[in-house]
Order: structure tokens, then sequence, then C-alpha cells
């Protein structure tokens, strides 16, 4: 994969509950992404990042349409501009990499990934993010967000978010924290569901190449969605919704260099959840650096 990278910053923090999440695609910076891109022989452009509403700015009524879920005109509008340079960056032949932001973006970059192709999905973390406004316990879209694209429950009328992509054609890796219905909907989904449980037996290297076939059977390409909480909390504190259990940093990094091995059927990549509030000195955002460093390549002898 030689393909320039075009970093997209979506400084979000509508679909979580903490403020603070929107400041990851600064830190991200901060923590050396551009060099460490570069690294792996790539030019990195950083796009800067999309315009997101402040929740301070909004008129203090939730609007009626929204429903259960909080801030969802709002998602809707940042997740519509995001598909477009997604898909934009991948028509001009370079490789979009998506900063959160909470895991709401995940609708706009999937969205625009599958604009011009048949993408399967990777999606890293402690949760399953296949709530819906009526069973989410909490009204947060960044735990909605993989239900939406895909279309599941009330989102099957939800056209907007929707992206196509077929749920036989997704694998959730590193969950161990569902919400009661979120659990009936994920085990009555197509789509795989690997959960810490798997990764004790079977290690996580194994675990994540079952993944990637899934996503990538039958596709044009594969989409890896990051959630910093797929991390132990030890490794990553800076996330807003930290679970106990998760990968450590050596699991992490073999679960990219895994990813890495695709080569060009990696179309595109996002990283998400990063709250550098609660992070201990910018730790969170320089291991996500060196995670996408992986993804993209770099090994230790080179
Ligand atoms: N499942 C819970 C918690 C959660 C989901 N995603 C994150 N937190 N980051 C919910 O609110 O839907
Ligand atoms: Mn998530
Ligand atoms: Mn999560």
């Amino acid at each position: 994969m030689s393909r320039n990278v075009r970093v997209v910053g979506v400084p979000m923090d509508l679909g979580a509950d903490r403020r603070g999440v929107d400041m990851g695609p600064s830190a991200i910076r901060y923590a050396g992404l551009a060099a460490a891109v570069e690294e792996t022989d790539r030019e990195c452009i950083d796009a800067g990042d999309l315009n997101v509403p402040r929740p301070e700015t909004r008129a203090s009524k939730p609007r009626p349409e929204d429903g259960r879920a909080k801030y969802l005109s709002e998602t809707r509008e940042v997740c519509a501009s995001l598909a477009d340079v997604v898909g934009d960056t991948l028509a001009a032949g370079e490789f979009p990499l998506v900063l959160g932001g909470d895991h709401s973006i995940a609708i706009g970059t999937v969205n625009g990934a599958a604009r011009a192709a048949d993408v399967g999905v990777v999606w890293f973390d402690a949760h399953g993010d296949f709530n819906t406004p009526s069973t989410s316990p909490s009204g947060n879209v960044h735990g909605m967000s993989l239900a939406a694209l895909l279309g599941v429950g009330e989102f099957a009328d939800t056209s907007w978010a929707a992206a196509g992509v077929d749920p036989e054609n997704v694998a959730l890796v590193g969950i161990r924290d569902l919400d009661p219905e979120e659990r009936v909907a994920v085990r009555e989904s197509p789509a795989t569901v690997y959960t810490m449980s798997d990764v004790d037996e079977r290690g996580l290297p194994a675990v994540v190449e079952d993944a990637l076939a899934i996503a990538g059977d039958g596709t044009d390409g594969v989409h890896v969605s990051l959630d910093m909480d797929f991390l132990d909390p030890n490794e990553a504190p800076g996330v807003g919704t930290p679970v106990r259990g998760g990968a450590t940093y050596r699991e992490a990094h073999a679960a990219m260099e895994r990813v890495a091995d695709l080569g060009d059927d990696l179309r595109t990549m996002e990283v998400v959840e990063v709250n550098p509030i609660l992070d201990s000195l910018n730790g969170t955002s320089e291991l996500a650096v060196e995670l996408v460093a992986s993804a993209l390549g770099k090994r230790i002898l080179r």
C-alpha cells in the first residue's frame, strides 16, 4: 500500500457523553502522526478538521425528530461531509485516515468508503456500538454507529446512515461490554463477533486474521475502525468509556501488523474515542500514532 495518506480530523463529541473527545485530532497530531506516517514511505497530507457544531452553541431543546438519539441531526450533517471527503480522497487515489472524535463518525467514514466500492468492516472495540435509539441506555450515538450504518432495527428506516455494507462482511473484535438488548441484536446479526474470550482462547493474531478474511471475502477492500477502548485502560487511559480486560500493547501492535498484511486491500482507517482530558501525558494519542504506523506497514526490522 503506497498511496499517500490524507488525514481528516473530525472534532466530534456530540455522540458521546463527555467533552474532551473533540480534542482527539489535535492530540493525535501533536503525538507525531505526520512523521510516523512518513516513516512508512508515504506522503502525509493534512486536510485539517471538519466543522463540527459545538454543543454549547446549540439551541437548548433537543430536536423532536432526533427522538432518543442525542444530536442525531447534527451527527447526520457531520457524517455527510465526512463521507464526501472520504469519497473524494479515495477517488483521488489517496488513503483516507480519519481522526476522531467519537465513534459516531464511523457512519460518515464507512459511507464514504462504500460509495465507489464494496467494503467489509473490522470494528476493534470494547463495545458493540450496536444499540438503536430504543435499546440505548444513554441515547449516545457513538454506541449506535455500527447498527446505524448496517441499517439494524429502527435504523432500517434511516436511509442516510445505511452504507450498504453486507453484515456478512463485518467482524467485531475485542468485545467485552454489551448492553442487554444490544447483546440480542448482535447475536441476531450476521456480523461475526470476536469477544475477549475468543482472544483468550485463540490469541489475537489468529482472531484478527479471521476477522480480516471475513471483511475481505468477496469485497473490494476493508475499512478498519479502531476505537482506542479496544485496548486495556492500562495502555490507553485516555478514552471516555474504558473497560477492563482489553488488548495489551503487544497484542494491539500484532493486530495492526495483520491489518498491514492487507496491503492495498486496506482502503480506509479511522482512530476514534481518544479523550486527551482523561489521558495521562498524551500517552493514548502516542499509542494511537504507533498503531497507525503498524497498520500502515511499519516494522521493527525494515
Ligand atoms: N453501550 C453504551 C456505552 C458505550 C458504547 N460505546 C461507547 N460507550 N464508547 C452506550 O451508551 O451505548
Ligand atoms: Mn466504539
Ligand atoms: Mn468503545
